[in-house]
């Protein structure tokens, strides 16, 4: 599962790569021409540090999210051309996006639209999803209108209806998120990799100085369109990722920061995958596992191992609020907070788990 980072030109989007991934790719003029840049971050999580406080493992592992750091958007004569084909290409199998918006002035780098505009970008932007998606559209409806010409197909006739569902709404400059489809159609259309499908999160990139006036306006056209928002500064946000913990501390203490705003681009992306998280804890490893949101306690097992999920026989679950309010395993068994569970059981956000299993 990976998270697609996209944005106009100069946008930043290198920037809060390498503040999220701890990795030190050149910033600069990439344009969508040069390979794409992928890392993976730690998905910060206090309840992890406080089960690793309890139990002094000797690993704490934490969940992780994929990144990949696209050029820009399509370069010159983009409103036109809409994305280049090699960006296209490396969005489809992203899972979601983040779409970074610059809102910083730096003469150096100019804006290539002209003076910042954060909301004029999330336009230009959600142009260019809408756009895309309108060409892959109406290309695969002509096509499809052929083959039924030729053989009148049902499976065909209702992908096409769906697609025709899907062509009125982008017409309409409504985002494919937006519309209402059922499991069916989602299935229908998954081969598609529609852009304006993909869960999106808008991180304005407000630079050294933010205007609440502008992050006010920008977070309210985000909420008005359905989208998740964050505001940060991808430099200020680079360099503490690069320093060592007790000059970030003191970085932090500085500028009244209590923690790093990319701590909550990595959970928001988290979430944005539609992902929760489950800990094993021991005294060789705690961790953190990552599971789709509703899944049952033998996926979670499989997560592990497919023998454990294989073997499933019943799992031991506490929540990990109880555990850390109680202090260990044994207490939580005393005052009835573990329970044993069965193949049904949906496990919860922050769930602790022990398997039994045969194997
Ligand atoms: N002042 C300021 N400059 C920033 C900030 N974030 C990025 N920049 C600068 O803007 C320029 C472009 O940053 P990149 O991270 O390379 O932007 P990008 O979106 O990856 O650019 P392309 O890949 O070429 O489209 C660099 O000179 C950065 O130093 C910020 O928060 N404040
Ligand atoms: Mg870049």
């Amino acid at each position: 599962m990976e998270i697609g980072i996209i944005g106009l030109p100069q946008s930043g989007k290198t920037t809060l790569f390498n503040a999220l991934t701890g990795l030190h790719v050149d910033l600069g003029y990439a344009g969508g021409r040069k390979n794409a840049n992928r890392g993976v971050a730690k998905v910060p999580d206090t309840r992890l540090e406080q089960l690793s406080a309890l139990f002094k493992p000797k690993s704490t592992v934490h969940a992780t999210v994929n990144y990949v750091d696209l050029g820009g958007l399509s370069g010159e004569g983009r409103k036109s051309s809409g994305f280049p084909a090699e960006v296209l290409q490396t969005l489809k199998p992203c899972e979601a996006l983040l779409l970074v918006l610059r809102d910083f002035d730096n003469t150096e780098m100019p804006h290539p639209d002209g003076p910042p505009n954060a909301l004029r970008d999330l336009r230009t932007a959600q142009d260019e999803f809408l756009f895309s998606d309108l060409a892959i559209c109406e290309g695969r409806i002509e096509r499809l209108e052929k083959q039924i010409m030729k053989m009148k197909d049902k499976d065909l006739v209702y992908e096409l209806d769906t697609l025709k569902l899907c062509h009125a709404a982008l017409e309409d400059e409504r985002p494919l998120r937006t519309v209402e489809l059922d499991e069916a159609q989602r299935r229908v259309l998954r081969s598609y990799a529609f852009l304006s499908l993909k869960p999106l999160l808008v991180v304005m990139n407000t630079g050294e100085g933010a205007d609440a006036t502008r992050v006010d306006a920008l977070r309210e056209a985000a909420g008005g369109l359905g989208l998740r928002f964050l505001q940060v500064s991808a430099n200020i946000e680079m360099e503490l990722a690069q320093m060592d913990a007790e000059d970030a501390v003191e970085f932090l203490a500085e500028y009244g920061i209590s923690e790093p705003a990319l701590h909550r681009v990595v959970r928001e992306s988290f979430t944005l995958l539609g992902l929760e998280t489950f800990f094993t804890v021991g005294e060789d490893e705690c961790r953190a596992w990552t599971l789709h949101q509703g899944s049952v306690a033998p996926v979670a097992a499989g997560v592990i191992h497919s023998d454990i999920q294989k073997g499933f026989i019943r799992a031991e679950v506490v929540p990990s609020a109880s555990l850390l309010a109680l202090g260990s395993m044994a207490a939580c068994k005393d005052k009835g907070s573990l329970r044993l569970e069965g193949k049904e059981y949906v496990v919860q956000e922050g769930d602790v788990v022990h398997f039994r299993f045969n194997v």
